[in-house]
């Protein structure tokens, strides 16, 4: 986005201050393991074993819980790598991304 520049300084196209904000949502399934769910979101979200089985447990009884927000290009990197590691173990646990309002 091309910025307004204030006056007297040179205008230049810059990135927004402000980047778009996405949404990492948790999805619950029927089979994936509590456990193995506890396990993803501290290794890929750096969340403590308490935070982790508080946002499993939304998932499971709401049917998915934002487990975090980054900038675009994290947040699907983070949702990508959390349902891999479920694929790889033969789960559908599945993360997606959403654009934030
Ligand atoms: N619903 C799953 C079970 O009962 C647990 C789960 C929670 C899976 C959140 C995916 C997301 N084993």
């Amino acid at each position: 986005m091309l910025d307004r520049a204030p006056e007297g300084t040179v205008e230049t196209a810059t990135r927004s201050e402000r980047p778009k904000l996405y949404k990492v949502i948790l999805l619950n399934d029927d089979f994936t393991p509590r456990r193995f769910v506890v396990k993803v979101l501290q290794g890929v979200f750096r969340m403590t074993e308490g935070e982790a089985e508080a946002v499993m447990m939304t998932a499971h009884r709401r049917g998915a819980c934002v487990v975090a927000v980054f900038t675009r290009e994290i947040a699907e990197q983070k949702a990508r790598e959390a349902t891999e590691l479920g694929r790889h173990a033969g789960f559908p646990l599945t993360f997606t991304t959403e654009r934030e309002d």
